[in-house]
C-alpha cells in the first residue's frame, strides 16, 4: 500500500496538547485522540468484541446487511475516503458491494500507522480495488483525497464507529460543516452515530468488567511516560465512566487516587493532583435519530436515509451534500 506518512511535528503537538491540558484550572484533560497509539487501537480492537460494547458489532451488522442497497443509492462514479479506518473490518462490506459496480479508489485517513496496515490487511483481497493511505488528522487528510479527485467523479466518505461522539454537538456539527467545505454538491457522507441508550448500558459498555477499557484509558498515562518521559504510576490512577445526562454523553476519566505529584520532562512540566481529581480523557455522546437529519441540514448536507440495528440501538446515516 502506497502510505501518505505523518509529518515529523506531531512529537511536538503531543507534547504541547499534554502541556496546555494539564496545565487548566478547572478540570484538567487530554484530547482523546491521543488514546490511539499502537497499544490503544489493539486494546480498542479488544474492546469492540466485549459482550458489553455492543457498538462496534451494531455498525458492522448494519453495513453487511445494507451494504448493497446503500451503494445502490448512490449515483456515477465513486472513489471512498473514510476518516479513522480502524481496522478496516467493517468497511469490507461497502467496499465489496461498490467494488461489483465498479473498480473503486479506496483512501482510509488514520492518525495511527498501526491501524493503517492492518486495514490494508484486511481489505487489499477484494476485487479491482486500490488503497491508498493517508497518516493524517481527518480533515487534512479528507483535503489531500479531494484534491486528487478526477473530474465527474463523486466522493463517498465513510465516518463510521460513531466517532463523531468524541466531540461535543456544536463541535460535532462545526466537524461536519467542515467536511461539508470540502465536498461538492451529489459527494456523500455515510455517517454511523449511537443512539441513546439506558445508563446502566451504558456505564457497562464503558466499564467493562475484564477491565479492558480501564486499560484502553491507562495507556494514555502509559504513553505520556513512554513518548515524554513522564513518570506516572498507572496503579495510582483509577478509570471512571460517567454519564453527563446534560451533554448526553458517556464520559471516561482518570481518577487520581491520592495527593500526588508527576513530572513531564518533554512537556516541560510538573503536574500536581489532589486526591479524587480526575483527568477528563474522552466524552461519547449519543444522539436520538430524529436530532441527526436537522445536524445535516445544519451542516449542508439532506438525511437521504437512515438505517438502525435493531439489537442495540445504532443509527447508519446516508447524507447527501447540498
Ligand atoms: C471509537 C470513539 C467510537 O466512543 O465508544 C470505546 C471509543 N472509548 N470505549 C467510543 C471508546 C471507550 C469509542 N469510539
Amino acid at each position: 500500500m502506497l502510505v501518505h506518512a505523518i509529518p515529523a511535528n506531531a512529537a511536538y503537538e503531543f507534547a504541547s496538547d499534554v502541556r496546555s491540558g494539564l496545565t487548566r484550572g478547572r478540570q484538567k484533560e487530554l484530547p482523546s485522540k491521543y488514546l490511539y497509539d499502537d497499544v490503544g487501537s489493539a486494546l480498542f480492537e479488544v474492546i469492540s468484541h466485549l459482550d458489553e460494547y455492543g457498538l462496534t458489532r451494531a455498525d458492522e451488522r448494519l453495513l453487511r446487511r445494507h451494504g448493497p442497497e446503500i451503494v445502490d443509492r448512490l449515483e456515477g462514479s465513486i472513489a471512498v475516503a473514510e476518516l479513522g479506518s480502524g481496522s478496516g473490518k467493517k468497511t469490507r462490506w461497502v467496499l465489496e458491494a461498490l467494488c461489483r459496480r465498479q473498480p473503486t479508489f479506496y483512501y482510509p485517513v488514520e492518525i495511527s500507522h498501526s491501524a493503517l496496515v492492518m486495514c490494508e490487511r484486511e481489505l487489499r483481497d477484494i476485487d479491482s480495488i486500490a488503497i491508498v493511505g493517508f497518516e493524517r488528522e481527518y480533515l487534512d487528510g479528507l483535503l489531500e483525497v479531494a484534491a486528487h479527485r478526477k473530474r465527474g467523479q463523486h466522493l463517498l466518505v465513510l465516518f463510521l464507529g460513531s466517532t463523531i461522539g468524541n466531540f461535543d454537538r456544536p463541535a460535532g456539527l462545526r466537524f461536519l460543516s467542515g467536511i461539508r467545505r470540502i465536498l461538492e454538491p451529489g459527494d456523500w457522507l455515510l455517517l454511523g452515530t449511537d443512539l441513546e441508550k439506558s445508563s446502566s448500558q451504558l456505564l457497562r459498555a464503558y466499564d467493562d468488567e475484564l477491565g479492558v477499557t480501564a486499560a484502553f484509558n491507562l495507556n494514555l498515562l502509559a504513553r505520556i511516560n513512554r513518548e515524554l518521559e513522564a513518570d506516572f504510576v498507572l496503579s495510582q490512577f483509577a478509570h471512571v465512566a460517567r454519564i453527563n445526562p446534560e451533554a448526553r454523553s458517556v464520559e471516561m476519566h482518570l481518577l487520581s487516587r491520592r495527593m500526588q505529584v508527576v513530572n513531564i520532562p518533554a512537556a516541560e512540566l510538573v503536574v500536581e493532583f489532589a486526591e479524587g481529581e480526575t483527568i477528563w480523557t474522552e466524552s461519547s455522546h449519543k444522539y436520538s435519530a430524529e436530532e441527526i437529519p436537522s445536524m445535516a441540514r445544519a451542516s449542508g448536507f439532506f438525511c437521504e436515509a437512515q438505517w438502525i440495528d435493531a439489537q442495540w440501538p445504532f443509527a447508519e446515516n446516508l447524507l447527501r451534500a447540498a
